[in-house]
């Protein structure tokens, strides 16, 4: 059946700011304490789904949650009225009223795992939420995003929206940051690609320095819950070394889209029996593959890191040819600059590259690829979904209206401890769900 891929980004939420709470994240600890402007940050994220959707893309968006997180402030025991509570946890332990601040929902391939149908055992949509069990930050997302999810995606004839994994070591789970899919045509049965840091069971080399997110257990028990095929399902680790050089999830060093795979050299374990394997299923399934691998001599892993390369979009466009979309920061790295020159120059799969100031983002460790989440789906499929999320260009004008009336422009650490945030957030957030049509979704509007 014809099919297409459809991106849903993460609206930046009023909260947006820089808290250092990413271990293991580079830009989130070089740009700790620094001063972020939400507003500037909505409007980066909003504008790269707007020319996008422009340029025939199938754009939605995802909603910001709610925060700072009352709940999560009353779970560690603090009481009283909101104001209380905030004040009290800006006195006496300002990195959790920070963790309850955060706008990390805003990077959606972290939002959840997704099969399109044309994988799945019962030929519907599967998703899983992600755990995100390895930062306190992020696992406050999960339930809110299954809901956010459910509420999109309410048609159980076609979609099925799981509980996230449990959060534990074993199952730590962060999503479509560390999947992707190959194939020959989006709505063709294609072979679902799982990177993994480490595994809870298995003997295997893990990293030193910095944390490994993704578990093994939880991308094998993902793929099971999804219903794959194990012919059409491939398991690969992560290169420990480059996540202890700052590639904290997968696509900070890999993309793939369709029948393409773009990647650093030292991406993976065994890189070269990753390649062939998948090679191997996709051919049974009458599917081209190809790489194309940048090698170290040409762009470094911490050149990668710093520019987020890999963390870009790989788009097929209606002529079926691929344009790259990478951040700002790739055209200020002359070496990374100079590669994607050659790139896009030369006789290979990716024909355009098209660059996004996404700044503030980029600043928490964000880039092009974290603030999507893509989603395959068929005609039957896209009717299904809640019609108010489609980028267009009435939704872009009352969305950049309304960031505008409701952001602030600078939001520095101390500032989290206003409670009129927590007003303004609300506020601006049940006017949102007007905005998309999504009923009551949020805790405070329930
Ligand atoms: O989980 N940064 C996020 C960035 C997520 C990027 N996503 C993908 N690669 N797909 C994270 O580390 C920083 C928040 C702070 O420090 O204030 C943060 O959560």
């Amino acid at each position: 059946m014809q099919a297409f891929e459809a991106n849903f980004d993460g609206l930046v939420g009023p909260t947006h700011n820089y808290a250092g709470l990413s271990f293991g994240n580079v830009a989130s600890k070089n740009n700790e304490k620094s001063v972020a402007n939400p507003k500037a940050a909505a409007k980066q994220g909003l504008r790269k789904m707007k020319q996008l959707a422009d340029l025939g893309f199938q754009q939605g968006v995802l909603p910001p949650q709610e925060r700072p997180s009352v709940r999560l402030l009353r779970e560690l025991g603090f009481s009283g009225n909101e104001a209380a509570m905030m004040a009290r946890a800006a006195k006496d332990a300002p990195e959790l009223l920070a963790a309850a601040s955060s706008a990390s929902a805003m990077w959606t391939a972290n939002a959840a795992t997704v099969s399109p149908s044309a994988d799945t055992h019962d030929g519907r949509v599967h998703f899983t939420p992600a755990n995100l069990c390895s930062k306190l930050h992020r696992a406050i997302e999960h339930e809110a995003t299954r809901r956010t999810l459910r509420t999109i995606f309410a048609d159980p004839a076609h979609f099925e929206v799981h509980d996230a994994l449990p959060g534990t070591p074993a199952l730590g789970d962060e999503g479509a940051a560390n999947h992707t899919r190959f194939c020959a045509e989006y709505g063709a049965r294609g072979v679902e690609f799982f990177v993994y840091g480490r595994s809870e069971y298995r003997r295997e080399r893990e990293p030193k320095r910095y944390p490994a997110r993704q578990s093994f257990e939880a991308s094998r028990a993902v793929a099971h819950r999804h219903g794959l095929d194990e012919d059409a399902t491939v398991f690969a680790q992560q290169n420990p070394d480059v996540i202890d050089a700052g590639v904290f999830h997968n696509d900070v060093i890999a993309v793939g889209n369709r029948h393409t795979l773009f990647c650093h050299q030292r991406a993976f374990v065994e890189q070269q029996q990753v390649y062939d394997t998948l090679r191997a299923k996709l051919a049974k399934l009458a599917a081209p593959f190809e790489v194309i691998e940048v090698p170290e001599a040409a762009v470094s892993v911490e050149d990668a890191v710093s520019s987020y390369l890999f963390n870009s979009q790989l788009l097929t466009r209606a002529d079926g040819r691929q344009v790259l979309v990478v951040p700002q920061e790739c055209r200020e790295n002359a070496r990374v600059a100079a590669y994607l020159d050659g790139l896009a120059a030369g006789n290979g799969p990716i024909d355009d590259v098209l660059v996004f100031d996404l700044r503030e983002s980029m600043k928490n460790g964000g880039g092009p690829a974290c603030l999507r989440l893509r989603v395959v789906l068929n005609e039957a499929e896209r009717a299904a979904v809640a019609p108010g999320v489609w980028i267009d260009d009435a939704l872009f004008g009352r969305l950049d209206a309304w960031i505008e009336r409701h952001y602030r422009d600078r939001l520095a650490p101390t500032d989290l401890a206003d409670p009129h945030l927590l007003v303004e957030s609300r506020t601006a957030l049940d006017e949102l769900t007007q905005i998309l049509g999504l009923g009551s979704l949020y805790d405070f509007q329930r």
